[in-house]
C-alpha cells in the first residue's frame, strides 16, 4: 500500500512592508544563517529591498570555496523578487568589494550602487551604505582587518558548537559572537564611535538619517537629531529593518520566530546552480 500523499502546505501569511532593508548575510561562509533568511524572504513582501552590503563574502570565498543549496536559494529567491516587481538596490561592502567594479551596472535586474538616498513615505531623506568607510581599522591596515576576521570565524565556528549543544539540551539559542563582540567592541567604543561617525556624515550631507549595516548590530534611534539606523546581519543577529507604509521605521528580529530551523527550501526556489558564475563573479574582480 503507498502512503497518501501529504496535504499542500498552506502558503505562509506574507507581511507586507514599503521597505526592507538587509545587509551583511556573509553568502558563501558556514556563519551565513540562510535557512533563517530563507524563512525571512518567504513571509515578508516589499516594494524596494535594499542589500546594503557584505550579501556575499569575497574575501572568504577566495580563501576556500563554500557554496551550499540554501545560499544557491537565498540568490534565486532574491532574483525571483526581482521578476515578481520587487526594486532591488544592491550598495556592496567590504567583503563583496568586488561588485564595486560594477556600480552603475545591473545583475538579473539587481541594481549595483555605490550609495543611494532612500526617501520615506513621510518625507525623510536617508542615506544607504554599508559603512565600512568608517571603520578605521580596514581604512588604515587590510591585513590586521583579515587576521581579525579568522579570529571571528573561530567565534562563529565555536558559537555553532555551542548552539548545538544548547539545542541538545533544550535551551534557546544564544549568540556567542555577538556576545563577545558587544562585550570588546563596547569596551573600546568601537560601536559608538562608528554611530556617531556615520551620523555625522548624514548631517553633514544634509540628509534626515542613515540606514547602514557593517557592524553587525542592529540599531534605531536619534543621535544629535539624525536618524541612525542599522540592519543588523544575517550571521549573528538574524534581524532587517523595515518600513511600514506610513514611513514608521522597525527593526525585525528573526531569533525567535519559531520553524525556521526545520523549514527545507521550497520547490519554488529551487533552481540552476549558480555557484560557479559567482565563482567566476569574484575571480574576475580579483
Ligand atoms: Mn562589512
Amino acid at each position: 500500500m503507498t502512503p497518501a500523499p501529504l496535504p499542500p502546505q498552506p502558503k505562509a501569511a506574507k507581511q507586507r512592508f514599503r521597505t526592507i532593508w538587509i545587509s551583511d548575510l556573509h553568502l558563501g561562509t558556514p556563519g551565513c544563517q540562510a535557512e533563517a533568511l530563507l524563512d525571512f524572504l518567504r513571509r515578508t513582501e516589499c516594494e524596494t529591498l535594499y542589500l546594503v552590503g557584505d550579501i556575499i563574502d569575497g574575501w572568504q570565498l577566495k580563501r576556500s570555496w563554500y557554496w551550499p543549496q540554501a545560499h544557491n536559494d537565498v540568490v534565486q529567491k532574491l532574483l525571483r523578487k526581482v521578476r515578481k516587481g520587487c526594486r532591488v538596490i544592491f550598495v556592496p561592502g567590504n567583503h563583496d568589494e568586488f561588485a564595486r567594479h560594477y556600480i552603475g551596472h545591473h545583475f538579473g535586474g539587481v541594481e549595483v550602487a555605490a550609495e543611494w538616498i532612500h526617501t520615506t513615505a513621510d518625507g525623510r531623506r536617508l542615506w544607504i551604505t554599508h559603512g565600512d568607510l568608517f571603520d578605521g581599522v580596514i581604512q588604515c591596515a587590510k591585513w590586521l582587518a583579515h587576521l581579525g576576521d579568522h579570529a571571528y570565524e573561530f567565534t562563529l565556528k565555536l558559537n555553532r558548537h555551542l548552539n548545538r549543544l544548547r539545542g541538545r539540551l533544550g535551551l534557546p539559542y544564544w549568540s556567542l559572537s555577538k556576545y563577545l563582540k558587544l562585550k570588546v567592541k563596547r569596551a573600546v567604543s568601537y560601536v559608538s564611535d562608528f554611530e556617531a561617525a556615520v551620523a555625522r556624515e548624514a548631517r553633514r550631507r544634509g540628509l534626515q538619517g542613515v540606514v547602514c549595516g557593517h557592524i553587525h548590530h542592529a540599531e534605531l534611534r536619534e543621535i544629535d537629531g539624525i536618524l541612525y539606523a542599522n540592519d543588523g546581519d544575517w550571521v549573528e543577529s538574524l534581524t532587517a529593518l523595515v518600513e511600514h507604509a506610513d514611513g514608521r521605521l522597525e527593526i525585525l528580529d528573526w531569533t525567535g520566530v519559531p520553524h525556521w530551523q526545520d523549514s527545507e527550501a521550497s520547490q519554488e526556489d529551487a533552481g540552476v546552480d549558480i555557484g560557479e558564475e559567482v565563482a567566476v563573479f569574484a575571480r574576475k574582480s580579483a
